[in-house]
């Protein structure tokens, strides 16, 4: 059976186009600063971002544990949001890499209370109190459903932070996913931090690799970690090929993803199942059921997957290898199934 697989975008396969330059890529040894394919990607992307460097990494995990390295001390506290990616999916490298301390705050799907973050800020300065070093962003949020974090929030904690001294880092993995649907560039959202991470392998297709982005003496010092973090590369131009045709070819289609979520979450609305369309403004769909196991597997036994994030919740993602009619197969599949569930 083919399944229709709506688990991640990080599903998708490299288009001919990239497997084409991946074949062809001149290559040389990355750890020694020769591979050229590998320079043209990161000057790319420094380019897109208006940030003085970028640095390619294998993963988008490794890429935020490296920013945090370099932003901190031990010892510090670091303001996060409570759903975000980097708090509760990465492994614990805050505390385990960087050995941080996460102050987890709430947000309105990704959007900082300003007023809750300035609270949170350490003032008293003291040998004995943690001082606060860093705010990290996510926009787009996951598991807030892809939501986007408006230009004027991110610009808010920005000039807060910076009032106290914080450095920003934003978890864009996504970000393109939040420029395509407001028509804002990357570069305005990166105007607002210190560092922007950004994945490759999502929505834009690549088979691998995360970007960081940020001033010379930043990445200068990620390559470093990066080093220390076992992702030094070799000839790895085969990947940054992929990754410069996901960075020139493959960001505008995200708009499709967008248009599939549209579909599928007013489709379930239409079904009957609770969930607000509106909640979901990118390629992310989390739908409410009453046991997220169990219709994940009625799903599967109809040739759809989908990830369970929570015991109540189910995550939906749209992406270049799901068509629109398999976003039609998807909704008789889920009108089939609301009586039994
Ligand atoms: N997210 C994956 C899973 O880990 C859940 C997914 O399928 O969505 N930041 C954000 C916002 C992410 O969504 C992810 C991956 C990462 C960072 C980490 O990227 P990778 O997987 O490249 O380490």
């Amino acid at each position: 059976m083919r399944y229709i697989d709506f688990r991640s975008d990080t599903v998708t396969k490299p288009t001919p186009e990239m497997r084409k330059a991946m074949y062809e890529a001149e290559v040389g040894d990355d750890v020694l600063g020769d591979d050229p394919t590998v320079r043209r990607l990161e000057s790319l992307a420094s380019e897109i971002f208006k940030k003085e460097a970028a640095l390619f990494f294998p993963s988008g995990s490794m890429a935020n544990a490296a920013a945090v390295k370099v932003h901190t001390n031990e010892g510090d506290e670091i303001i996060v949001e409570e759903r975000s990616h980097i708090y509760l999916m990465e492994m614990g490298h805050l505390s385990f890499i960087s050995r941080v301390i996460p102050r987890p705050i709430p947000s309105s799907r990704g959007n900082l209370d300003i007023e809750f973050m300035e609270k949170t800020i350490r003032k008293v300065r003291r040998y004995y109190i943690p001082k606060t070093s860093l705010v990290c962003l996510e926009n787009t949020h996951n598991y807030w459903g892809g939501s986007i974090v408006d230009i004027k929030n991110l610009k808010e904690v920005y000039d807060l932070a910076k009032n106290y001294g914080l450095k920003v880092h934003i978890d864009g993995a996504r970000i393109f996913n939040a420029s395509v649907a407001t028509g804002i560039p990357v570069y305005e959202y990166a105007k607002y931090a210190d560092s922007v991470m950004f994945s490759l392998s999502k929505g834009l297709c690549a088979p691998v690799g995360s970007m960081l982005v940020g001033d010379k003496d930043f990445i200068d010092e990620a390559r470093r970690i990066r080093k220390l973090l076992g992702g030094g590369m070799r000839q790895v131009g085969v990947l940054a090929a992929a990754g410069i045709v996901a960075l020139t070819k493959m960001v505008d289609r995200l708009k499709e993803d967008h248009q599939k979520a549209k579909m599928l979450a007013g489709g379930l609305k239409n079904i009957g199942y609770d969930i607000d369309p509106d909640d979901f403004p990118t390629n992310i769909i989390i739908l409410k059921v009453k046991d997220a196991a169990l219709f994940v597997e009625k799903l599967k036994e109809n040739g759809i997957l989908a990830l369970p994030i929570s015991p109540n919740e189910v995550r939906f993602v749209t992406h270049n290898d799901i068509s629109f009619e398999d976003i039609e197969r998807c909704l008789n599949v889920c009108d089939s199934l609301i009586a039994s569930l």
